[in-house]
């Protein structure tokens, strides 16, 4: 008799649904898929979308969210978790509370990834005005890892990044608020011919060059960086590893993406599974 698989990893997701399948909930299941995880999600909100962008979104009951993350994490247990959408202060109030109380986060023993995001990239927003100080004065604090992009760290510190050194400025204002590490993603800096993304953990920078690609579907690609180091932590990688396999591992999804409808089309982790073309049809 031979042994049953074992257990992958779990991690946990508390993000927003993409009906188009590009980014969200969807892009982090894949990303988890891919990188060997197992994949748990807890539901902030329904978003209404397609390839053009968001049409509305329905919200999810603050305790309904809550709920979610403790029975998944007292039953099945989570080696790291991460956030997306979450739309409102209430919902957030609601997920500090829970992963306090099921040691996700920095007073736990769980890595907590804390994706601020705002708006979809056609800048229909996620998250309201009156959140953005819960995200800094709740989730900040309890946070391995903050992932902002150039538009999030606007809109979380008043910086408005136009160069590398204001990157590490931000980063230091980032700090600020408490998270263990800051990774401010460069890539909205189309000026510049490589991509930075700066790592800080409060002294020391890190550096990630890689190179722009001028590729026109791009969605879910933050969410999908942020699923991969959630996934590279829940195996067990220190941060700098974890961010060093993610940025790699992006880079690849980026040159995979597809497109979709008449808009944008998502970055693809399915070069991850060489023989997903030719499988089901060899019989
Ligand atoms: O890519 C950020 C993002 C996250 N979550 C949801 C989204 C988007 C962007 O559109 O729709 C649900």
């Amino acid at each position: 008799m031979t042994s049953p698989p074992a257990t992958p990893p779990r991690t946990l997701t508390i993000a927003g649904s993409d009906s188009g399948g590009g980014a969200g909930i969807q892009a982090d299941l894949r990303t988890f898929f891919a990188c060997g995880v197992h994949g748990m999600t807890a539901i902030t909100a329904v978003t209404v979308q397609n390839s053009l962008g968001v049409s509305g979104f329905h919200t999810i009951p603050p305790e309904v969210v809550a709920a979610q993350i403790e029975v998944v994490a007292t039953d099945i247990g989570v080696q790291a978790a991460k956030t997306g959408m979450l739309a409102t202060a209430e919902i957030i109030e609601a997920i500090a509370g829970a992963c306090e109380r099921v040691r996700i986060g920095r007073s736990g023993d769980t890595p907590f990834v804390v994706d601020p995001v705002s708006a979809s990239m056609h800048g229909d927003p996620l998250l309201s005005d009156a959140a953005l100080d819960a995200l800094r004065a709740l989730l900040f604090p309890m946070a391995s890892l903050v992932t902002p992009n150039l538009d999030e760290v606007r809109l979380l510190t008043g910086i408005d990044v136009r160069s590398q050194g204001e990157q590490r400025d931000a980063a230091k204002a980032l700090a600020e608020f408490g998270p263990q590490w800051v990774l401010v993603k460069g890539g909205h800096l189309f000026d510049d011919t490589e991509c930075l993304d700066l790592l800080y953990d409060g002294s020391e920078f890190f550096e990630f060059v890689g190179p722009r690609y001028d590729v026109k579907h791009t969605h879910g690609s933050g969410d999908t960086l942020a699923s991969t180091i959630t996934s590279a932590l829940a195996k067990g990688l220190d941060m700098v590893s974890a961010v060093r396999a993610a940025k790699a591992f992006i880079q690849r999804s980026v040159l995979e993406a597809y497109p979709l409808g008449a808009g944008v089309g998502p970055v693809s982790p399915r070069w991850r599974l060489p023989d997903s073309d030719t499988f089901l049809l060899e019989g």
